[in-house]
C-alpha cells in the first residue's frame, strides 16, 4: 500500500478525533496505540473487501483451518512490516514525538494456544496469506489465554492472561452471523415416509459469536480472516426466572454458558478429559461448520460440490468432532443419505497428526461423550459400526486388531481413529514422525490405505521470526545476497558463498553480540541478573516436559559445576544458559524441574569460583513476543528430546535461521536440519529412534547407565546442596521396580550429551569456524519455511491449485 507521510497522518488524526475526540498530538499513550491499531485495522479492512470480491468471481477452492489453537502473538508490528508502511508510520509518528517501538510494546500478545501446535497454526495463516491463498482460520475467543507465569521461590505460578483489555482492538464482532450450539439432552426418533427423523430435544442452547480478526501476508493482495467464537447465553437474561425471583438461577444459565470460551486449556501435548472441554471442542466445531455450510449454500445453492470447493483441515485431533458434526449436518439440517453424506466427509475433510504420545491421543468416556452430545454420539457408534463391518473383511477374525483400530472401544470415543477412519489425508509433521506414524502407531491403518498418509514437514514464517526479530541479520543478509531471500527463503543459500569469509563472519559476530546485549538488558530488567555478551548464549526454550528433557540440560550443568569445583582453572568456555518454558499448571513433574533450574541457577550464583564461567538463567513468562528477543540472541539451540518423541519442533528452525547451531538429539525436524547442514555443523548425541526402542525391547535399567561423574550429580539432587532435597526428580531417575524409572532415558544419553557439550565449549573457541557453522545454518534453513509447507499442503492435501 502506497501512503505518504501526511496521508498517514491524516488518518490517525481522523481515527483518533473520531473514536477519542481528541487530535493524536493530545492522545495519551494508550490511546495513541489504539488509534495506530485501529487504522491499521481500516487498511486491512479495505484490502480484505477487494480481495473477498476477486475471490468470489474466480470461485476456487478454499481452506478451513481448524484449530483448538492459535498462537498468534503480537500483530502491530507484523502487520504493519507485511503492508510495506512500517516506515511511513515510524516517521508520522515521530514527527508527533510518539515512538513506534514504546507502542508496540504497548501491545499484549494474543496468547491463544499452548506452545509449537498453536504457534505453527498462525505460522501457516501467515503463509497462506502471503502465498495469496483463501484460507480462514477457526478457533475460540479465550477470554483468558495462556497464563502468565511468575517464578516465586522457584515455583511457577500462573496469573490469569486479560489479553483483551488491549488486543480487543484487532477483532471485529459480529454478533448477526451467530450460531446455535446444542447440548446435551435427548433425542427423538420417529418414522415418516420410510425415513428415520431424529429429533434433539431439550438441549441446552448457546450461542456462538464470531469475532474476525485480519491475517495479513507480505507483499500480496490477499488478507485473510481468523475467526474466533464466543459463547454467549442465547437469552440475556431469563426475565420469567427473574420476575419469579430467581435471578440466581437465571445469572447462573448464562454463566454456564459463557464459561465454555472463558479460558484456554493449559496443557500442551496432554489431554485433559474434562468436560468443558469438549463443550469447547464441539462449540468450535459445529459454528465453524454451521458458518461454512450456509455460506457455501448460499454461493453454489448445493452443497454437493462442497469437496470440490472446499478443504476443511483438523489440527490435531482437538477438532475431530467435525467427523460426526459434518454428517450430522448433512443429514439432520441438508436432507443427505448416509453414504452421500458420508461421502462428501471423507473427501473434504484431512487431518494433521501432531503427536505420538499416547498421553496426547485424545480419548473421551462413552459415558461424557453420549450425555454431553447424544446426536454426535450416535452417529460415531453408527461411523464406528460401517468401519467395523469393513474391517471384519479385511482383517478377518483378528479382534485385538479390529478393536485397536475402532473408534470406539473399551467405554471409550478415540478421537484419532474418527479421523483416521474419515480423513482423505492424514499427514504427520517431520519425515522421522510421519514414518513412525506408517510404521507404527497407524500402521494398520497404512495397511489398508497407503495413499492416504503424507508427510509435510512443519515450517515458520521466517519473515517474522528473522526479517522483523532481527532486523540487523536481514539487512545485512541483504546487502550480502539481495532481497529475493524475503519472498524465498530457499535463496538464503546464496550466503554460502561467503563461508571462510572473515569480512561476513566478522560482521555476524558483530550483530549476534548486538542481540546478545539486547537480551542480556532484558535479563538484568526481568531478572535482576547481570549476563556476560561475551559468553556462549545456550538456549532451551519451549514448553517444560519430561520428554523434552531439560533435565538432562540441568544434570550437564551441576556436572560443569562440579568440573569447576574440582579445578578452578579448568579449560571451560564461559557459558550463558538460558531456559524459559512454562508447565502446564498440573503437571508436577516439570514444576520440579522448574524449581530444580532455578535451585542450581542460585547454587552457580552463588559460587565466587563458578559464577564467572557459567551463568544460569530461568526468564519467566515464555510466550511468542519473548521468543523474538531470545531467539536472535542465541548460539546454542538446545534440542534435545528422546529421539521418537518430539513430533518436529519449530523453534529449532527459528533458531537456526537467525544463526543459532543446534546441540540435538536425531528427532523430529533435527534429523532434517542435519540433512540440511550436514554433521560438521550441528552438534549430534544420544541414540537415534531404533536405539531407543531396541533398548525398551531389551528392558533399560537406567542404573547400568550411571557413570562416576553422573553419580556424582544424582547425588546432588538429594544432598541437600541446592537448599531443597529433589527427591522426586531423584526417584522419578533412579527407581526401577516396576521398570518405569527415567521413562525418558535421560541417563542413558547422560555421557554421549556430556561429550557433545564439550565439544560446543571447545569448538566455540575458535570463532570464525563457529561463525562458519551458524552461516551455513541460516544458509541452509529456507526449506523450512511456511510458504514451503503450505504449498505442499495445497498441492497433497487440499488439492488446492495456487
Ligand atoms: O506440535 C508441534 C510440533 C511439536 C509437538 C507440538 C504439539 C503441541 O504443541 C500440542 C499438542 C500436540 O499434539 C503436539 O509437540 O513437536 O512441532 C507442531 O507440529
Amino acid at each position: 500500500m502506497n501512503y505518504k507521510k501526511d496521508e498517514v497522518t491524516n488518518l490517525l488524526n481522523t481515527k483518533c478525533m473520531n473514536v477519542f475526540g481528541c487530535s493524536i498530538d493530545d492522545a495519551t499513550e494508550k490511546q495513541a496505540y489504539k488509534t495506530l491499531c485501529y487504522v491499521v485495522k481500516d487498511l486491512l479492512a479495505e484490502k480484505r473487501s477487494k480481495f473477498a470480491k476477486q475471490y468470489k468471481e474466480k470461485e476456487g477452492k478454499q481452506v478451513y483451518y481448524m484449530s483448538m489453537e492459535f498462537l498468534v502473538g503480537t500483530s502491530l508490528r507484523n502487520n504493519l512490516y507485511n503492508l510495506g508502511m512500517e516506515s511511513v508510520f515510524k516517521s508520522a509518528l515521530k514527527q508527533k514525538k510518539i515512538d513506534i517501538n514504546s507502542l508496540y510494546a504497548m501491545e499484549p500478545d494474543a496468547g491463544l494456544g499452548n506452545g509449537g501446535l498453536g504457534r505453527l497454526a498462525s505460522c501457516y495463516m501467515d503463509a497462506m496469506t502471503s502465498l495469496g491463498m483463501m484460507g480462514t482460520g477457526f478457533s475460540i475467543r479465550y477470554e483468558f489465554g495462556i497464563f502468565k507465569q511468575k517464578i516465586v521461590d522457584g515455583w511457577q505460578m500462573e496469573f490469569p492472561d486479560n489479553w483483551l483489555e488491549m488486543g480487543d482492538v484487532w477483532l471485529n464482532r459480529r454478533e448477526d452471523e451467530s450460531f446455535i450450539i446444542k447440548f446435551g439432552g435427548t433425542l427423538k426418533e420417529e418414522w415418516t415416509d420410510g425415513k428415520l427423523k431424529v429429533t434433539h430435544e431439550n438441549y441446552q442452547p448457546v450461542m456462538a459469536v464470531p469475532y474476525d480478526m485480519y491475517i495479513s501476508g507480505y507483499d500480496t493482495d490477499a488478507v485473510n480472516k481468523l475467526v474466533l467464537w464466543s459463547a454467549k447465553s442465547p437469552n440475556n437474561l431469563d426475565m420469567t426466572a427473574f420476575s419469579r425471583g430467581e435471578y440466581v438461577r437465571s445469572l447462573e444459565e448464562n454463566t454456564m454458558a459463557e464459561v465454555i470460551s472463558k479460558i484456554l486449556y493449559p496443557a500442551d501435548d496432554h489431554i485433559e478429559g474434562k468436560r468443558l472441554r469438549i463443550k469447547q471442542q464441539y462449540l468450535l466445531v459445529s459454528a465453524s461448520l454451521q458458518s461454512i455450510l450456509l455460506k457455501h449454500i448460499k454461493k453454489y445453492k448445493t452443497l454437493d460440490n462442497l469437496p470440490d470447493k472446499v478443504a476443511i483441515h483438523i489440527n490435531d485431533t482437538h477438532p475431530a468432532l467435525c467427523v460426526p458434526e459434518l454428517t450430522r449436518i448433512l443429514i439432520d439440517e441438508y436432507g443427505y443419505d448416509w453414504d452421500k453424506a458420508w461421502d462428501i466427509v471423507t473427501r473434504t475433510l484431512t487431518y494433521t497428526n501432531h503427536t505420538v504420545m499416547s498421553e496426547a491421543l485424545e480419548r473421551w468416556p462413552e459415558s461424557l461423550f453420549s450425555a454431553e452430545l447424544p446426536r454426535i454420539y450416535q452417529i460415531v457408534l453408527e461411523i464406528n459400526r460401517r468401519l467395523v463391518q469393513k474391517l471384519n473383511e479385511v482383517y478377518p477374525g483378528d479382534i485385538a486388531k479390529i478393536e485397536y483400530m475402532s473408534p470406539v472401544a473399551h467405554g471409550e470415543v478415540r478421537m484419532a481413529n474418527l479421523c483416521l477412519a474419515a480423513c482423505h489425508k492424514v499427514n504427520g509433521v517431520s519425515k522421522l514422525h510421519s514414518d513412525i506414524l506408517i510404521n507404527s502407531i497407524f500402521k494398520d491403518y497404512y495397511n489398508i490405505e497407503p495413499d492416504k498418509f503424507t508427510n509435510v514437514t512443519n515450517g515458520i514464517a521466517y519473515r517474522r521470526w528473522l526479517c522483523q526479530s532481527n532486523p540487523e541479520l536481514a539487512s545485512l543478509i541483504k546487502n550480502l545476497i539481495g532481497d529475493k531471500f524475503v519472498h524465498d527463503a530457499t535463496a538464503l543459500e546464496g550466503l554460502l558463498k561467503y563461508k571462510g569469509d572473515k569480512n561476513v563472519l566478522e560482521s555476524l559476530q558483530k550483530i549476534k553480540l548486538v542481540k546478545k546485549q539486547a537480551l542480556a538488558k532484558y535479563i538484568s530488567h526481568a531478572n535482576g541478573i547481570n549476563v556476560d555478551p561475551s559468553s556462549i548464549f545456550d538456549v532451551q526454550i519451549k514448553r517444560l516436559h519430561e520428554y523434552k528433557r531439560q533435565l538432562l540440560n540441568v544434570l550437564q550443568i551441576l556436572h560443569m559445576y562440579n568440573v569447576i569445583k574440582d579445578n578452578p582453572n579448568a579449560d571451560i568456555t564461559p557459558r550463558t544458559f538460558v531456559f524459559a518454558a512454562k508447565a502446564s499448571a498440573g503437571y508436577m513433574m516439570a514444576k520440579q524441574i522448574i524449581r530444580l533450574i532455578s535451585a542450581v541457577a542460585d547454587l552457580v550464583d552463588s559460587d565466587a569460583a563458578v559464577r564467572d564461567k557459567i551463568k544460569v538463567v530461568f526468564i519467566e513468562d515464555y510466550k511468542v513476543s519473548l521468543a523474538e528477543i531470545i531467539i536472535p540472541a542465541a548460539e546454542i539451540s538446545e534440542q534435545i528430546s528422546i529421539a521418537g518423541k518430539e513430533a518436529s519442533g519449530t523453534g529449532n528452525m527459528k533458531l537456526m535461521i537467525n544463526g543459532a547451531v543446534t546441540l540435538g538429539t536425531l528427532d523430529g525436524a533435527n534429523v532434517e536440519i542435519c540433512e540440511q547442514v550436514g554433521k560438521d555443523n550441528i552438534f549430534l548425541f544420544g541414540m537415534t529412534a531404533p536405539e531407543v526402542e531396541e533398548l525398551w525391547r531389551k528392558g533399560y535399567n537406567p542404573n547400568f547407565f550411571v557413570t562416576p561423574e553422573l553419580k556424582r550429580v544424582l547425588d546432588m539432587l538429594t544432598s541437600g546442596i541446592l537448599g531443597t532435597r529433589f527427591e522426586d526428580i531423584s526417584k522419578s531417575l533412579l527407581t526401577n521396580s516396576f521398570g518405569t524409572a527415567d521413562a525418558y532415558m535421560t541417563i542413558a544419553d547422560f555421557e554421549s550429551y556430556r561429550q557433545a557439550q564439550e565439544r560446543v565449549g571447545k569448538e566455540y573457541l575458535n570463532r570464525d569456524k563457529f561463525t562458519d557453522m551458524s552461516l551455513v545454518n541460516i544458509a541452509k534453513a529456507g526449506i523450512f519455511s511456511a510458504d514451503r509447507a503450505v504449498k505442499e499442503y495445497a498441492d497433497n492435501i487440499w488439492n488446492i491449485k495456487l
